[in-house]
């Protein structure tokens, strides 16, 4: 693997313009090294804690199979934009919500490309992730948050880590309730598509030892959010798994490769095959790089924790989903709620659109909101400190267009929690007078 500070020095001399050969997928391991170097024992650290969860994988192994257990996971957006083109939409954000359901409860379209040798492995990750409806303080959000940031001339640097800090950055939400995800420019023209932080602290290392908790979360780099981007770098990473596979990392995940070239080393994850390098951005499904025994397999380009092109991603093995439990029940056990018995699929999906403004509004508000399969609906409007002004309770979906009056109510930031079912969507709205 290239070394990070080379590739970032010679496109910065050189001046190179962004493109596929420049994309450097992920810098999970760029950051790992680096932090290896600056605090001696950070590997070792990461890979007691990995080693930990393979034990537990391996207890739960088989039980995993028939668990009802879903993992619901609380993400928020920190959006931290040098202009406007990166202060990116609320939209996007939640088709990035849509893709990372879908592709870990292996809800993804694209299941029937994962080759039929690999189909007894792969598996519905039963992890669920929604926007957080409540900030740091009890107060209502939309899981998003936005910060005019000041990255530089060449935007945010991923070893600087200046995203996550304050001022010209954000800081984080308590990092053991929240994945918290920064979006930024990292470094403009780099190539860096995200980097995240693999759990470290092993229950037998003591207090304190772990990284710094302030800097734990994903790092994305921001045409690469959501799909159907307005503007994508390029196709081969516009679907939005540049997040699945960051997530991984931070649930504790190793590239298939095992991070050096060769086929002496591997993933620590038996169900996938041995490969030799990352498969840089390719659908090829011919390669063969390592041997494996008894059965030799193609690559497993298919698997999110390689470097494949978006559009031929589309698992994740048992083995791999084991490690991720293992760590959401240690490690990462604050971020996810557990919820047993049904599994609640597609909480994304009960509207069609919902429309709130304008913003800012002089205290008439419209709420828009169509509503799949004729289902019921609910409002709640709260201020800034949490208190309910104004609720109302089972609209038929054709009452779909509804005026509030807050004409009454000062300036200041509201929010609208609108309820369908099971999902919650929040919308956030400013009063001037
Ligand atoms: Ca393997
Ligand atoms: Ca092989
Ligand atoms: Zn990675």
């Amino acid at each position: 693997m290239k070394q990070l500070f080379t590739l970032a020095t010679a496109l910065i001399i050189t001046g190179s313009s962004f493109s596929q050969a420049n994309l450097h997928r992920c810098g999970t391991f760029d950051m790992m090294q680096y932090k290896e170097q600056q605090t001696p024992g950070y590997m070792a650290r990461t890979k007691a804690c990995f080693d930990n969860a393979k034990q537990i994988a391996d207890a739960n192994r088989i039980n995993r199979s028939t668990s009802d257990t879903i993992y619901r996971v609380q993400l928020v957006f920190h959006v931290v934009y040098l202009n406007a083109a990166e202060n990116i939409p609320d939209s996007v954000i939640y088709s990035q919500v849509e893709v990372l359901n879908e592709d870990y409860r292996r809800l993804n379209a694209d299941t029937v490309r994962t080759r039929d040798e690999f189909k007894p492995v792969a598996g519905d990750a039963h992890i669920e992730f929604y926007l957080a409806t409540t900030d740091p303080d009890g107060n209502p959000t939309n899981g998003i948050t936005r910060t005019a940031g000041n990255g530089g001339i060449i935007g945010f640097n991923p070893f600087q880590e200046n995203m996550k800090v304050e001022p010209g950055g954000k800081a984080p939400w308590p990092t053991d309730r929240y994945v918290n995800i920064w979006v930024c420019n990292v470094l403009n023209g780099l190539g860096i598509l995200g980097y995240s932080y693999p759990p470290d602290n092993a229950p037998n290392w003591p207090s304190g030892s772990s990284t710094d908790s302030a800097k734990q979360g994903v790092v994305l780099h921001y045409p690469v959010v959501g799909r159907n981007f307005s503007n994508p770098i390029d196709q081969t990473v516009a679907g939005g798994r540049s997040l699945t596979h960051e997530l991984g990392h931070f649930f504790g995940l190793r590239h298939i490769w095992g991070d050096s070239t060769g086929c002496n080393n591997d993933d620590g994850i038996s169900d996938t095959p041995y490969a030799s390098d990352a498969s840089q951005q390719t659908c090829d499904t011919v390669i063969n790089s390592c041997p494996d025994a008894p059965t030799d397999f193609n690559d497993m380009i298919e698997d999110y924790m390689d470097y494949s092109d978006d559009r031929c991603l589309n698992m994740f093995t048992n083995e791999q989903i084991g490690i991720m439990h293992a760590m959401l029940q240690t490690s990462r056990a604050g971020v996810a709620t557990v919820v047993t018995g049904t599994a609640i699929k597609n909480v994304e999906n009960n509207f069609e659109t919902i429309q709130l403004f304008p913003s800012p509004s002089t205290g008439i508000i419209n709420l828009n909101a169509q509503v799949k399969n004729g289902k019921n609906y609910s409002y709640e409007i709260f201020n800034a400190i949490g208190e309910k002004l104004v609720a109302e309770s089972n609209l038929a979906a054709a009452n779909n267009h509804r005026i509030i009056n807050l004409t009454a109510q000062p300036s200041g930031i509201y929010f609208a929690k609108i309820t369908s079912g099971e999902q919650v969507v929040v919308k956030k709205f400013q009063l001037t007078r």
